[in-house]
């Protein structure tokens, strides 16, 4: 599927080290060093409502890492899903009236057109999930076959032709034996945890006729009223988790550099994403699972089902500058769960337009700026670099440019470009 225009991004002396990330499966700060590619997969949205400071956040944080590997000279492979048929999105087409395939194609479209306005580099895949149902049932008819699937009969299914339809399921267990994978590899988090989060995060650990209580869902029977496909496991829709494991294998093949997306993600999507993944092609996921903190509002996270949002499209509307938005985002770390206020936007339009002035087209020619200068620029881009392969430290990249505004530096222009490749604000 057609992804977004892609940011110029201006090249500048020198380069950054590998990034240092931290990764959830360990609990410690890793190399993120590429082989040879840098192939990063990050969860996209589910389209059923417009782009939220959460979402922009999390595809910013990823963004970022991508800044720094390009800067550092690798090549970015990077793949990223939509959402386009689960069950938020068909209950909201249901609630408003609206056909389901209409609703996840606008709220697409305005992510489009989010993610462009704030400079995020596209994805080279970006991939609807309504474009790969082959690929997914084939994958759980697979996995059956493994017998690493089994049959829930399912009475409120439609009846196939070879009887009562059955929705299907992971077998957690028979997977672990299987595979170079076990439950919580990726998650780190003990059994009661998982079930809590199981419940709450869209899992049905109360399902009679599971074998484990925490056995995901890979593929719903077609009911009457929803949208099904035909397929070798029957008709009906794929689960969740194996979206992701089916195309980021595609896309990425095994092993690859980082898996991303919120903290929300962790478990059990995560976890599954890459259990499924690892039963079907016999090698471990991805090598570095990172996740960013969670945005809240009005003392709740912001979320589309909580309703407490603020949209990216709606801050545009307002005459906001997406490179104020962008800068209010990156006064953050990526990883601490915050809060938005508005005050913070004011903040960074402030910060964009003192930049502006010491960095932008008007800033001072070069010659001049050396005379008075007391930094010079290459100096303050090892600072951005630095801060910024340690796990992402924004927060440290703009207080080195903050910095320099105050002290002056010899080649300002320089300073912008590099404001621009790095922090993907274009001055
Ligand atoms: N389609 C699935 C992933 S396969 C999904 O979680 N979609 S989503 O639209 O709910 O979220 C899209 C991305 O934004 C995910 O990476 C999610 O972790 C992240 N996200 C959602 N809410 C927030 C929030 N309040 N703060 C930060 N990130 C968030
Ligand atoms: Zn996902």
């Amino acid at each position: 599927m057609r992804a977004w225009s892609h940011p110029d991004i201006p090249s500048i002396p020198g380069r950054s080290d590998a990034p240092r990330l931290h990764d959830t499966a360990t609990g410690s700060i890793v190399e993120a060093r590429p082989t040879d590619v840098a192939r990063l997969y990050v969860c996209g949205i589910t389209p059923y409502d417009a782009t939220h400071l959460g979402h922009a956040a999390t595809y910013l944080a990823f963004d970022t890492l991508q800044r720094v590997w390009r800067d550092g000279g690798y090549r970015v492979h990077y793949a990223q899903n939509v959402t386009d048929v689960d069950d938020p999105l068909l209950e909201r087409a249901t609630a408003t009236g609206v056909d389901w395939r209409d609703l996840a194609e606008e709220q697409t479209d305005l992510f489009r057109a989010d993610m462009e306005s704030l400079g995020i580099i596209p994805p080279d895949d970006f991939v609807a999930v309504t474009d790969v149902i082959d690929d997914i049932s084939a994958a759980v008819h697979t996995l059956r076959e493994a017998a690493l699937a089994y049959r829930v009969p399912t009475p409120e299914a439609l009846a196939t032709a070879d009887g009562p339809g059955a929705d299907l399921y992971f077998d957690i267990r028979a997977a672990e034996r299987a595979a170079p994978w076990a439950l919580g590899d990726e998650s780190n988090l003990d059994a009661q945890t998982m079930l809590t989060l199981f419940a709450e995060r869209g899992g049905d650990p109360d399902r009679a006729g599971k074998r484990d209580r925490l056995d995901p869902l890979l593929w719903r029977a077609a009911r009457a009223g929803e949208p099904s496909w035909d397929s070798p496991v029957g008709a009906g829709r794929p689960g969740w988790h194996i979206e992701c494991s089916v195309i980021a294998l595609a896309e990425l093949g095994t092993d690859f550099t980082v898996q991303g997306g919120g903290s929300d993600l962790i478990f059990p999507h995560h976890d599954m994403s890459a259990g499924h993944a690892a039963a079907l092609s016999g090698h471990p996921l991805a090598q570095v699972y990172s996740h960013t903190g969670m945005v809240a509002y009005q003392g709740e996270k912001m979320s589309k089902s909580l309703g407490n949002l603020v949209l990216v499209s709606r801050l545009r509307a307002g005459g906001s500058d997406p490179r104020a938005i962008r800068l209010a985002l990156l006064n953050q770390h990526y990883r601490t769960d915050w809060e938005w206020t508005a005050g913070q936007l004011d903040e960074a339009e402030s910060r964009l337009a003192a930049w502006s002035l010491a960095f932008g087209p008007i800033a001072v020619p070069a010659p001049i700026a050396a005379e008075r200068a007391a930094e010079r620029s290459d100096d303050v881009i090892e600072r951005m670099r630095a801060a910024l392969v340690n796990d992402l430290d924004t927060r440290g990249a703009l207080a080195a440019v903050d910095a320099a505004v105050s002290a002056g530096v010899d080649d300002p222009a320089l300073l912008g470009r590099a404001i621009d490749a790095l922090l993907g604000v274009k001055l």
